[in-house]
């Protein structure tokens, strides 16, 4: 049986939840509370040195990076791939793997830079969160979440995001030309995988990076949404009041991002 190490709101859970809810295969819950430290456990740093979830633990095998996690869990489970077969579909599934590395470190800044910095400064002083930055394994991590913390959406770390999602949102409505899913016909592994980033984006009220500029992302999100797994992996994880919080502080940055959105390098509206 698979035991997956999770946290009810953290993207990359929801990408690992997505894909063992699309592969229908059972799975058992290990819920790791980020908030209460439960990532810096020794015995989940022995399983994620990193102290980040998810972890997919296979008998002796720990599965760490969500990506890794999605192609395992497509490998073992039984269905239709969700890895397309087509080779030039293949290369493209796999570009927006590693390109969800980018998209990952900007949603982080975006949520850093509204709800979780309104978050953590709600439930901790100065000290506590020093503390808590001064036990993550990764050093660049806890300087970039000074800086979200002090400067909020005027951070270089927010700047540098709108410029990824910019490009990505121009990408994904440019891959959505022609077909109703990111690399083909039927759905994948790619739109498993951008499903909670974009999620995410919506759920701040940054849908003005798609909104009026591309038109097929939208419809997109709604067929993802539609979907029973989007409910099972991702909408029972979230009660009305975090999904209001996250609206709400979303919104308090939104107009310093708006007027940013044509930051992207070769930007370009798609006809
Ligand atoms: N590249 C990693 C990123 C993992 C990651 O950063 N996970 C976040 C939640 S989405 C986390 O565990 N953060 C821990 C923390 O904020 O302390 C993956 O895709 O698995």
């Amino acid at each position: 049986m698979l035991t997956l190490y999770h946290a009810t709101n953290s993207v990359c859970s929801q990408k690992a939840r997505l894909v063992l809810a699309e592969k229908n295969l059972p799975w058992t819950s290990a819920l790791v509370d980020l908030g209460k430290g439960e990532q810096f456990s020794p015995t989940y740093l022995a399983l994620n040195p990193e102290a980040v979830v998810p972890t997919l633990v296979d008998g002796d095998l720990a599965i760490r990076e969500s990506s890794l996690v999605l192609e395992y869990v497509d490998e073992v489970g039984e269905g239709p791939r969700l890895m397309p077969l087509d080779k030039a579909a293949r290369v493209a599934t796999k570009l927006w793997l590693i390109r969800t590395l980018a998209i990952h470190d900007a949603v982080n800044s975006l949520s850093f830079a509204s709800y979780i910095g309104a978050m953590v400064h709600q439930h901790r002083n100065a000290e506590e969160i020093e503390a808590d930055l001064s036990r993550l394994p990764n050093p660049q991590v806890p300087a970039k979440r000074r800086d979200l913390f002090a400067n909020g959406a005027r951070s270089v770390f927010v700047e540098g995001a709108i410029g990824v999602m910019s490009a990505v949102f121009r990408d994904m409505e440019d891959a959505l030309m022609g077909s109703a899913y990111f690399t083909g016909s039927s759905y994948g592994l790619a739109d498993l995988a951008l499903t909670a980033y974009v999620d995410r984006m919506a759920n701040l009220g940054f849908e003005g990076f798609w909104a009026g500029r591309y038109d097929r992302v939208g419809p997109w999100l709604d067929r993802m949404r539609s979907r029973p797994s989007h409910e099972t992996a991702i909408g029972q994880y979230l009660d009305t009041e975090l999904l209001g919080f996250m609206s709400e502080q979303g919104g308090k940055i939104w107009s310093e991002i708006a007027p940013h959105l044509d930051v992207a390098p070769n930007h370009r509206k798609s006809a």
